[in-house]
């Protein structure tokens, strides 16, 4: 498998994902910039999304979109139990923090990444995100992971994207519950590696 990442962006949930499950892979850097990779290619012809992650299975087909990947990806090793099986209640519950950590986490953290936003317009977004983290701060005072004692896919992605807050002076020790978090995750071996492998 090949996964196309850029360096500290979502891409980084797939591979801290590919390093938990120790499934073989190869990093492919995307200038998310220029559309090309770091060897010449022209990304959109491999994503016309244009957008990481991707991710290019043997037989030639690309996977986009972070949720579906991770869960594609868990699912080639399900006794790790990075995800629950297909078809139980707990995969579904998994599927709502997926989506939750995507729209209202990656997409309300992501926005401010747009300079052409005047601030007075991120100070609301910033709002609304606020009120989000505080549906996270209700569930990790309480347990230590999303879904209950056990690292899952949807840690993984919620911790690659509240990295992002730091870019916008938003301080997670505001809400300790999550700054736990993050420093618990931050200690798995697979995350220093994945870190490691992106800023070398
Ligand atoms: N819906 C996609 C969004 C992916 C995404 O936002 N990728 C960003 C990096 S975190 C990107 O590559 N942006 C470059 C661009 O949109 O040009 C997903 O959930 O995977």
């Amino acid at each position: 498998m090949k996964l196309y990442f850029s360096p500290n962006a979502c891409s980084l949930a797939s591979h801290i994902v590919l390093r938990e499950l120790a499934l073989p892979f190869e990093l492919i850097r995307v200038d998310n910039q220029k559309k090309t990779t770091a060897n010449g290619d022209d990304f959109l012809r491999i994503n016309p999304k244009g957008y990481v992650a991707a991710l290019q299975l043997d037989n030639g087909e690309v996977l986009t979109e972070g949720a579906a990947i991770l869960q594609f990806l868990a699912d080639q090793v399900p006794e790790a139990g990075l995800a629950p099986a297909n078809g139980s209640w707990e995969r579904v519950r998994l599927q709502e923090w997926l989506n939750f950590v995507s729209s209202e986490i990656h997409g309300g953290l992501g926005v401010l990444f747009n300079s052409a936003i005047p601030e007075e317009v991120k100070a609301l977004f910033k709002a609304t995100l606020f009120k989000r983290f505080a549906i996270l701060v209700q569930t990790l005072e309480r347990q230590d992971y999303l879904q209950g004692e056990r690292f899952s896919v949807a840690d993984a992605y919620l911790f690659v994207v509240l990295r992002w807050a730091a870019f916008f002076d938003i301080d997670l020790q505001q809400w300790p519950a999550l700054a736990r978090f993050q420093q618990r995750v931050s200690a798995r071996p697979a995350v220093i590696a994945a870190l490691a492998a992106e800023n070398s």
